[in-house]
C-alpha cells in the first residue's frame, strides 16, 4: 500500500479487515515499525483518530510525533503562486517537504470549510500533502472522506458475522453544519462488501452522486429501519445546497422506539456524538459505539503495517 486516502488505495479490503481482526487479537505480533517515525498533523480537533494512531504505531514499535498545526504552527498558505504578504506565514509545499524529511509515514487531518463545494471536493489540502510529501500519506479524515473510520466500521460489522446484513446509514439532527466525509466514506467502503446498504435522509440531504450510485434512498426513516441489522447514524450538511443545514420537519433523532423496528439492530456512530440530539441516551448506552472506537486501533495498525511492509 502506498498511501491510504480512500478505497482506491487497497485492492484487498477483505484481507485488510482480516488483518485488523488478527492484530486486535495479537497486537504485538509485528515490530515492522521499529526505528521508524509516524508524523501526525492536525488542522482540526481529534480524540479517537489521534490516540488510536499513536497506539497502533506503538504496537508496531514505531515512534510518533504529533503537531496541531492549527494551534502551534505558522499559519499555512495553500494557494499556489500567491504573493504571501497577508495572513499566511508558511506555504504548504515548504511545510510538507520539511515535515516529510523527519518522518517515514505522514498522517494529516483536514476538514472541509463547507463554503466552496468544488474546492472541498478537489481535496485541496490533502492533495498538496500527496504532491509534496516524500513519504506515504494517510488521511486522518479529509474534506470528503474518513477511510480509517470506515475500515474500523467494517471490522466492527464483520465481528457480528451476519451474512449480507441490512445496513442503514441514517441522517440525524445536529446543531452545527457538519462535513459529509464520514457518510461518503461509509458508503464507499460498505459498497465493497456483501452488505445491503440503504440511505435514510430527509429530502435535500442526498450525498454526492459518486457515492450514491446504486444506493437506495428512503426519505421515511421508520420505513428504512424495518428489519435492519445495523443503524449507522450521522449528521451531515447538505451536499446539493452546499454546507447548509436545511430545515427538517420530522423528528430524525434516533430513539429506542425506532430501534425496535429493526432486527435487534446494532446502533453505530463514529463519535463524538451529541447525546439526545443525534440519538437518545438509552440508544447510545446500548450501542456498539465503543467497540467501533476500539477497532480504530487495529484498523489503523493494519494500514500502518501494510504501508511499512511495502516501503521497507
Ligand atoms: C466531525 C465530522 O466529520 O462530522 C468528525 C467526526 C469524526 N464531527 C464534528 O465535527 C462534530 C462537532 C460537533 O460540534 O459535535
Amino acid at each position: 500500500m502506498k498511501n491510504f486516502t480512500s478505497t482506491n488505495d487497497t485492492e484487498d479490503i477483505p484481507g485488510l479487515i482480516q488483518e485488523a481482526i488478527q492484530l486486535k487479537a495479537n497486537p504485538h505480533q509485528s515490530n515492522v515499525g521499529q526505528n521508524k517515525t509516524l508524523g501526525l498533523i492536525f488542522f482540526n480537533p481529534s480524540l479517537r483518530t489521534r490516540l488510536s494512531m499513536q497506539k497502533a504505531a506503538d504496537n508496531l514499535g514505531m515512534n510518533v510525533i504529533v503537531m496541531n498545526v492549527d494551534k502551534d504552527g505558522w499559519k499555512i498558505e495553500f494557494e499556489e503562486g500567491t504573493i504571501m504578504d497577508g495572513e499566511g506565514q508558511e506555504h504548504v509545499k515548504d511545510a510538507v517537504r520539511v515535515i516529510s524529511g523527519y518522518v517515514d509515514v505522514l498522517g494529516v487531518r483536514t476538514f472541509p470549510e463547507l463554503k466552496n463545494r468544488e474546492e472541498d471536493y478537489s481535496e485541496k489540502v490533502l492533495q498538496q500533502f500527496l504532491n509534496y510529501s516524500e513519504v506515504p500519506v494517510i488521511s486522518l479524515e479529509s474534506a470528503t472522506l474518513h477511510p480509517l473510520q470506515s475500515l474500523a466500521d467494517l471490522v466492527t460489522m464483520e465481528e457480528y458475522k451476519i451474512r449480507s446484513p441490512k445496513v442503514v446509514l441514517s441522517w440525524a439532527p445536529h446543531p452545527k453544519a457538519l462535513p459529509q466525509s464520514v457518510p461518503n466514506s461509509f458508503l464507499q467502503w460498505v459498497k465493497r462488501t456483501e452488505a445491503n446498504i440503504v440511505l435514510a435522509c430527509p429530502a435535500g440531504y442526498e450525498l454526492a452522486g459518486e457515492f450514491m450510485e446504486g444506493i437506495p434512498v428512503v426519505h421515511d426513516q421508520k420505513e428504512a429501519f424495518d428489519q435492519a441489522d445495523f443503524i449507522y447514524a450521522k449528521n451531515w450538511s447538505s451536499y446539493h445546497d452546499y454546507g447548509r443545514s436545511l430545515p427538517v420537519e420530522e423528528d430524525w433523532t434516533i430513539t429506542i422506539d425506532k430501534m425496535k423496528l429493526t432486527r435487534q439492530g446494532k446502533f453505530m456512530h463514529c463519535l463524538p456524538i451529541r447525546r439526545n440530539v443525534v440519538a437518545t441516551d438509552d440508544v447510545i448506552d446500548h450501542s456498539i459505539v465503543y467497540q467501533q472506537a476500539k477497532n480504530r486501533e487495529c484498523a489503523a495498525q493494519a494500514v500502518l503495517k501494510r504501508i511499512l511492509e511495502s516501503h521497507g
